[in-house]
């Protein structure tokens, strides 16, 4: 049986597409969700958004069951979490770190990712493409 990719999203993403579209976009989370379902194929999705760190945490212990890989775009929690480095690091699947933006060009505190230590690679700084992008990867890993 194939696996889907799971992909995760942290806290606020749920308002992409309303405020700062200058940082991050135009496209909604329901426009990103739609190009992904699409260009994962047969392959599929579990597209999800938690804006609390242990409903993250609870989706990357799901995925590690029942997907082939991770997308997860942490948000802010990227650069604090050190329980989502662990879970990162835990779960044995592909995780890619997705990001909009390109962090490490904004404020300083933007400049360290917790989650990247435990992560096979990072894409950031193409707006949704970050994900289409991330996501070829996950299916070329698979
Ligand atoms: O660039 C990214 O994808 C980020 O993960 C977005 C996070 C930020 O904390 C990271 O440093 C980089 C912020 C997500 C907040 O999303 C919003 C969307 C619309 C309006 C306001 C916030």
């Amino acid at each position: 049986m194939t696996k889907p990719i799971y992909i995760i999203n942290g806290p606020n993403l749920n308002l992409l597409g309303t405020r700062e579209p200058e940082i991050y976009g135009h496209e909604t989370l329901a426009d990103i969700e739609a190009m992904c379902r699409d260009a994962a194929g047969e392959r599929g999705i579990v597209f999800s958004q938690h804006n609390s760190e242990g409903a993250i945490i609870d989706q990357l212990h799901k995925a590690c069951g029942y997907g082939s890989a991770v997308l997860i775009n942490p948000a802010a929690y990227t650069h604090t979490s050190i329980a989502l480095h662990d879970a990162v690091k835990a779960i044995g699947i592909p995780v890619i770190e997705i990001h909009l933006s390109q962090p490490a060009a904004r404020e300083d505190f933007r400049a360290h990712s917790y989650v990247a230590m435990g992560a096979h690679g990072t894409v950031s700084g193409f707006g949704a493409q970050s994900y289409l992008l991330g996501l070829q990867a996950a299916l070329n890993l698979v």
